[in-house]
């Protein structure tokens, strides 16, 4: 795609076929109940042409394509977005930003031009549908192909729920932990007493960072075309199979292996590279891989997409005869430390010893000039060489790749941060509906270096164009449309400003997205339409949007109820409480609003109410090191409360709460809980207060 761009005579070439034939195409989006997990038959998915994934699209470089896309969904906008493909701004299929939503009822015709080939993907962009089945490949081919294989097979990657990925949203925001219970994944002391791990452990509570994080949502299945295992192809041995992987998933890394000896990959994210060999290759959120495989005996090979967290994957057979299974990475440690982690794709696998032996890691070599950060990998295997986890470190460009060094530069750092616990996900600091704009010229090298400050991976996508990441490759430093930026490492993408327009630049997590993780960006030179300003100022990504939470304690010698409504930085919280002293009941009740400064710190005020006394007053929060909660509040007859909190997680299902209630003119209260937590819901056991022990439950909703 890029050597087409850069020569002049394919340009040329381009125009002398500009009249190419009209392709069209019609996508239908509508309600229907499917089972893909084979655990519950459910209503909430959405289908295109009937199935999930929807229809795989086959086109030839050159065409003028036609796609209507037809909104059957009753009560639900619908869009769809054309990932990795370089076409008009007003074709990119973000709703509100570049094009009409979908209306129900309504039908849209996306009309351009493909002026590349490769493995593409779409989707929608509207609201979690691509969660809900919204996802399908868009294949390219080449005018004269210069690649000989037998057989070409799509290879669509993607997670499933069947629980409304819209709850899904609602879950995180109400506790970033709350499928920890449903994954078995919740960290403690006596696991990390087991692992070995206990001062990684107390590290993670004193640099309050929590553990590596691999994945916020609990699936159901992981699959490949739909299925949780299925026959991709029945071939002989000698035969070529190109395997198109793409990964649809809306928030599950994947690692994936194959029986049968290292993988051929050919291209990444639709370009083709300089071929290497891999044992295991990591795939994000919205990146592509092309694969070669010829059989090499009569045997079924297994294609393995593991789920980076471990929780699962899916399974494809290319062959025939007895079983060869892929090797499998063993399910990531809960107690890794940050450093080891960064390297945690590098890992050694469980099964059958990779046939060669990676390049050893030197650093001494490195490119330090390239900004990749700690993580930038061993010096390139050798051609014969397979890596052990092919990342995009390991990609080389098939031609140089580099801009001329005289080009005008604008350098941008992008620092991707958040709050696991809130689960807010922002970009210097800033959600998207707080800053939505990344403004550029048309003609620069613009250069993004996106510091990734959290323990998850963020595939960082830019639509509309394809950027160098900078790599140990220099001139050859490959290019993509979607880069993983791993935990607490820095990545450099550069692209030529090329393509006016306005073209989100987002996390491909879609809950990091949802929660935002996303940018526009825009050409200083693109005036939209009058229609498209229009729409705008109807965009849901400027919207803050409202969660709730609430909890409700009930036990013996205390109760308490809080309900809080929580926006971006803003909260609103309710509470009453009630604790019995000797025989009397105390009662107590406050509202409060709060605004959030980061993780750590909260400010606000709100009135109190004490044994019948009400009092207005200021109030501020602080989470400190370990994670010890305290809350003060200053009343404006000078009385004083200070709260501090701090939860202890024994084992995966068993924690305490410790609590001490300080209180100008009394008697300060502690409370201590003992209590056994089945599920994120419930939890009940032991409540201690000054006044003696009780017993109840927890039900949080
Ligand atoms: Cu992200």
């Amino acid at each position: 795609m890029n050597a087409l761009k850069l020569l002049p005579a394919a340009i040329l070439l381009w125009a002398t076929t500009a009249s190419a034939a009209v392709v069209r195409r019609e996508l239908i989006v509508e309600k229907g109940k499917v089972d893909l997990s084979g655990k519950k038959t459910v209503s909430f998915a959405l289908t295109v042409n009937g199935g999930i994934p929807a229809p795989t699209l086959e086109f030839t470089e050159g065409d003028e394509v036609e796609i209507a896309v037809v909104n059957r969904i009753p009560d639900e906008e619908v869009s769809i977005h054309w990932h990795g493909i370089l076409l008009p701004s007003e074709m990119d299929g973000v709703p509100y930003v570049t094009t009409p939503p979908i209306h129900p009822g309504e039908t849209f015709i996306f009309r351009y031009k493909l002026r590349q080939s490769g493995t593409y993907w779409y989707h929608s962009h509207t609201n979690v549908q691509e969660q809900k089945g919204v996802y399908g490949a868009f294949i390219i081919h080449p005018k004269t192909n210069t690649l000989k294989y037998d057989r070409d097979l799509v290879v669509v990657l993607s997670d499933w729920s069947d629980e409304d990925a819209r709850s899904i949203l609602k879950n995180l925001r109400k506790d970033g932990d709350y499928y920890l219970y449903k994954k078995g994944t919740m960290r403690s002391w006596l696991g990390a007493w087991r692992a070995g791990a206990l001062k990684t452990y107390w590290n993670y509570d004193w640099t309050r960072m929590g553990g590596m994080d691999y994945s916020d949502v609990g699936y159901d299945a992981f699959l490949i075309n739909g299925k949780r295992a299925l026959q991709l192809a029945e071939a002989h041995p000698g035969e070529t199979v190109r395997l198109r992987l793409i990964n649809a998933a809306a928030s599950s890394y994947f690692k994936v292996t194959m029986g049968g000896g290292p993988m051929r990959v050919i291209s990444a994210d639709g370009v083709d590279i300089k071929p290497a060999l891999a044992d295991e290759i990591l795939i994000g959120m919205a990146e592509t891989y092309d694969v070669l495989f010829t059989v090499p005996e009569h045997r079924n090979y297994e294609l393995r997409a593991q789920a980076q967290d471990g929780t699962g994957g899916a399974s494809g057979f290319i062959g025939m005869g007895p079983e060869a299974p892929a090797p499998r990475s063993p399910r990531p440690g809960l107690y890794e430390s940050m450093d080891h982690a960064a390297h945690a794709g590098h890992a050694a696998m469980a099964a059958p010893a990779p046939a060669a032996q990676a390049a050893p890691v030197d650093h001494s070599k490195m490119d330090h000039s390239a900004h990749a950060g700690h993580i930038m990998p061993a010096a390139p295997a050798a051609a014969d060489q397979a890596v052990p986890t092919l990342t995009v470190d390991d990609l080389r460009a098939a031609a140089p790749t580099a801009f001329p060094a005289a080009a005008p530069r604008h350098d941008v750092r992008l620092v991707l941060d958040g709050d696991m616990t809130r689960y807010i996900w922002h970009i210097n600091g800033k959600t998207i509906n707080e800053d939505r704009t990344l403004v550029i010229r048309e003609g620069d090298i613009v250069r993004y270096t996106f510091v990734n400050k959290t323990m998850m991976h963020h595939p960082m996508h830019l639509h509309g164009h394809f950027f160098r990441v900078l790599n140990a490759g220099g001139d050859s430093s490959p290019l993509k449309h979607t880069v993983d930026v791993p935990p607490h490492s820095e990545r450099t993408i550069e692209f030529r400003a090329d393509e006016p327009g306005e073209w989100m630049l987002h996390c491909h997590n879609l809950y990091h997205l949802k929660t935002g993780m996303a940018r526009v960006v825009k050409y200083s030179s693109f005036t939209p339409s009058p229609q498209t300003l229009h729409m705008q100022k109807h965009d849901p990504h400027l919207h803050d949007h409202v969660y709730y939470y609430g909890r409700l304690d009930a036990a013996t010698n205390t109760s308490e109820v809080r309900l809080r409504a929580s926006q971006t930085w803003d909260e609103y919280e309710a509470r009453y409480e009630t604790v019995r002293r000797d025989t009397a009941w105390d009662h107590e009740g406050e509202a409060l609003y709060r605004r959030r400064f980061g993780r750590f710190l909260a400010l606000g005020g709100g009135l109190l109410v004490d044994d019948g006394e009400a009092s207005a007053g200021a109030t501020a929060g602080y989470i400190f090191p370990m994670f010890v909660e305290a809350r003060a509040f200053v009343d404006h007859r000078g009385g004083l409360r200070l709260d501090v909190e701090k939860r202890i997680q024994w084992t995966r299902r068993v924690f305490s709460d410790l609590e001490v209630n300080f209180r100008k003119n009394r008697t300060t209260d502690f409370k201590a809980t003992l209590m056994y937590q089945p599920n994120w819901a419930w939890a009940f056991g032991f409540v201690g207060t000054q006044d003696g022990p009780g017993a109840g439950l927890r039900y949080q909703f």
